[in-house]
């Protein structure tokens, strides 16, 4: 772990700043070696977390005019000394003062290595380490402000609520255990069913967050679908309020899925245009089409769009199929031109659907949409509380195995399966959960996690 390593943090481009941080054993060395500043003379000068003035230099030769700052561990990011240099931003400059620090015996960081040395430092939990990373890609306020709650330790603390249950219980089971010819009493199992019950319902009220966490992270994921030429893109376009996508009156301009984020008072949406559904012969058409119909499974709502000036056809039936038993507001478009759609029929076979007529191109009916969209699934009341939720799908995956573990526990103790058969789905439970903050975790994991980070974080 004692390697020292840097990297740029700042996104790369033209800005007024860029910073180029180093950690490790030798950071300051390394940073005294290439900075020159009046106020640091000799290495004992070096103020420990103050802004230092000067210039980073290789030999006589000045590469940059910066800020310097020296902080020592463990009061740091990574518990580590670590050392930020502020050069001008622009692409040249921190990639030469990196260069140097390179070459001068630090070694590049990989992607998310400073965020995984302070969680292997102690200072962060892995709960809140990959909050950080949420919170570099959220996409929306809301999202931010979870994972900013989360990176303050609240998805933590509960998970740790819920092992300390556990282990209570796990050391009961094995005191018995030990003590096999005291088989447990009446009273002891009712305690640990009830315990078990608790433990359930605080998972699981956990989970039941999860979907709107998912909504939170990654918008609510909308799809648009409708046969070709129908208005599809024309809606895309009036949502974000801006000419994103090609709109023509030639039937099948759009031929790949566009997804863009818009924010609807608050609520996030990713929403995807997709290829108008139909038989086509053209190949490039055709891949498209069917990634329409595969977003159509893990769509959260979807907007199927019907022109009203244009006869009922075979597409619209299919289209009817898709959503039928999905979340859906139907349009029925283009009301400015004569009607051609046989209204009455189409009611028929869709029942219990949102239907707005619109006319997309003129802007009749967009803020209707939006405004179902917000009754649709905050009926009405905007406002997300963002005290817990679960944004993230591991922790997911965790919750609901460790659910499983409990409730198959639950299920022993009522069939009296024997008292050493019940500490495996215990243990399982505890260890599950722990894979959340990080207290039980494999390496690969722990390696891939951290993978997913930019480098510089
Ligand atoms: N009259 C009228 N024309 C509209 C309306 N909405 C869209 N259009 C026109 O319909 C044509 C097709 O619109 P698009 O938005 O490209 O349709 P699409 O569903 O994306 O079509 P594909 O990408 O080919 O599947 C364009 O010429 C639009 O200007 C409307 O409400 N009224
Ligand atoms: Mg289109």
């Amino acid at each position: 772990m004692s390697e020292t390593i840097a990297a740029i943090s700042t996104a790369i481009g033209e800005s007024g700043i860029g910073i180029v941080r180093i950690s490790g054993n030798d950071a300051f060395k390394v940073g005294y070696k290439i900075f020159k500043g009046a106020k640091v003379q000799k290495e004992e000068d070096i103020d420990n977390r103050k802004l230092t003035y000067g210039h980073i230099v290789d030999g006589e030769k000045i590469i940059d005019e910066v800020l310097i700052a020296f902080m020592k561990g463990p009061y740091t990011y990574t518990r580590e000394d670590m050392v930020e240099i502020y050069c001008h931003g622009g692409i040249i400059s921190v990639r030469n003062v990196l260069n140097l620090i390179l070459r001068s015996g630090a070694g590049l960081a990989e992607p998310g290595e400073f965020t995984k040395r302070a969680f292997l430092n102690g200072r962060l939990d892995l709960a809140q380490a990959e909050a950080v990373i949420d919170i570099i890609n959220s996409k929306t306020n809301k999202s931010m402000e979870v994972s900013l709650n989360q990176l303050g330790g609240t998805l933590s603390a509960k998970i740790k609520e819920i092992r300390d249950i556990l282990f209570d219980m796990m050391a009961h089971v094995e005191v018995s255990i030990d003590f096999s010819d005291e088989d447990l009493d009446v009273s002891s199992i009712q305690d640990l069913e009830d315990k078990a019950l608790i433990v359930k319902e605080k998972i699981s009220s956990l989970l039941s967050t999860a979907d709107r966490g998912k909504i939170l992270r990654d918008g609510l994921k909308t799809v648009i679908l409708g046969k070709p030429n129908v208005g599809k893109s024309s809606l895309l376009n009036a949502l974000l309020r801006e000419n994103r996508a090609i709109v023509t009156d030639i039937p099948g301009t759009t031929r790949d899925i566009i997804e863009e984020y818009i924010n609807i008072d608050g609520i996030p949406l990713k929403i995807i245009d997709t290829a108008g559904i139909r038989d086509t012969s053209d190949l490039v058409e055709k891949i498209g089409v069917d990634k329409a119909r595969l977003m159509v499974e893990d769509a959260d709502l979807i907007i199927a769009i019907f022109d009203i000036s244009r006869k009922l056809t075979e597409e619209d039936m299919e289209i009817l199929d898709l959503i039928s038993d999905k979340n859906t507001i139907v349009l029925l478009n283009k009301v400015d031109l004569s009607q051609a759609f046989d209204e009455d029929y189409f009611k028929n076979h869709i029942k219990n659907k949102e239907i707005i007529s619109t006319s997309i191109s003129n802007g009749l009916g967009i803020d209707k949409i939006e405004k179902t969209i917000k009754e649709m699934f905050y009926s009405g009341e905007v406002e997300v509380k963002s005290d817990i939720v679960v944004n993230n799908i591991r922790h997911k995956n965790q919750l609901e195995k460790a659910y499983n573990d409990i409730e198959s526990f639950i299920e022993d103790i009522k069939n009296n399966v024997p008292i050493d058969c019940l500490d495996v789905d215990l243990k399982n439970c505890w260890r599950n959960l722990g894979e959340i903050s990080g207290e039980t975790i494999s390496e690969d994991i722990l390696d891939k996690i951290f993978s997913e980070f930019c480098i510089g974080k």
